[in-house]
């Protein structure tokens, strides 16, 4: 594996998001790498972060979405959709342990985990609009799910990243960590989880993540759909060429 390094103790496996060039960004290759880790994963509590004291990940990859047309578009959200799906529905506990910026497919790949801390340097948000695009791994509804729709419509209006204790205070985060206990507290979360009897553990989660999992499903169709769209407008070309030339873009 290139972009995503994977350490396995026991039941506790961590997926390390490694692509320091673009600030953990996801393009293609680090999302098929994730799926294909993800699908062959034996663990009981997985724990996903990000290479370097910078970042989660900084989203999905905006120079090589810069380029694409609608169909491209539409199978890239579908190969995103189909990661935030496989760790969801995994048959483990996930934890998102954010020790930096996870800003938009890197906050839904966080929040496709069941549970989210973070470090006292994260930074958080759905910053889509700003690039003349939407969220598309299941960003919209897993965000309304956990901060309510009055937040989460500011959130993706705007644009704007919060810090971890905004984040915290609006329930997206659980705990914030110095940096440097970050991963030694979640490995303690993680290896309490292990300890418990394995199908109680995962009755108990398919149960209270089974709520609202049809609109979730079909939110997540509209997501789909919406972000290929919008792609035969000019808003996205723009939106992230003006971010790669560091100007403000025109709609
Ligand atoms: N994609 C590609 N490259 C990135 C990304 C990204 N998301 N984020 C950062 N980088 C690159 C920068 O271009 C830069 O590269 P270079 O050194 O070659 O110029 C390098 O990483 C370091 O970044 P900065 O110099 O910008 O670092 P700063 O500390 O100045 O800023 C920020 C850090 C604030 C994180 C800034 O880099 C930033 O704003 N990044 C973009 C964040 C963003 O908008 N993320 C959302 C992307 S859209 C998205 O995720 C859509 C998800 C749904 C997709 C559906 C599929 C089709």
């Amino acid at each position: 594996m290139s972009f995503i390094k994977v350490n396995q103790e026991g039941p506790i496996a961590t997926l390390t998001v490694d692509r320091p060039t673009a600030l953990n960004a996801l393009n293609k290759e680090v999302l098929i790498e994730l799926k294909e880790v993800v699908s062959k994963l034996d663990c009981r509590v997985l724990i996903i972060t990000g290479a370097g004291p910078k970042a989660f990940v900084a989203g999905a990859d905006i120079a090589v979405m810069s380029e694409m047309d609608g169909n491209q578009a539409r199978e890239f959200v579908e190969l995103g959709q189909s990661v935030i799906k496989a760790i969801d529905q995994g048959s483990f506990v996930s934890i998102a342990a954010v020790n930096g910026f996870a800003l938009g497919g890197g906050c839904e790949l966080a929040m496709a985990c069941d549970l989210i801390y973070a470090s006292e340097n994260a930074k958080l948000g759905l910053p889509e609009t700003n690039l003349g695009i939407i969220p598309g791994f299941g960003g919209t509804v897993n965000l309304v799910q956990r901060i309510g729709s009055h937040r989460a419509l500011e959130m993706v209006l705007t644009g704007k990243m919060i810090d971890a204790q905004t984040a915290k205070s609006f329930g997206l985060v659980l705990e914030v960590f110095k940096a440097e206990e970050l991963i030694p507290k979640v490995l303690e979360i993680a290896k309490a989880f292990s300890k418990k009897g394995k199908q109680s553990i995962l009755a108990a989660r398919s149960l209270v993540k089974g709520v609202g999992s049809e609109l979730k499903d079909r939110a997540m169709l509209h997501e789909r759909e919406k972000f290929a769209a919008l792609f035969a407008s000019g808003e996205p070309r723009e939106g992230m060429k003006a971010f790669l030339e560091k100007r403000e873009a025109k709609f």
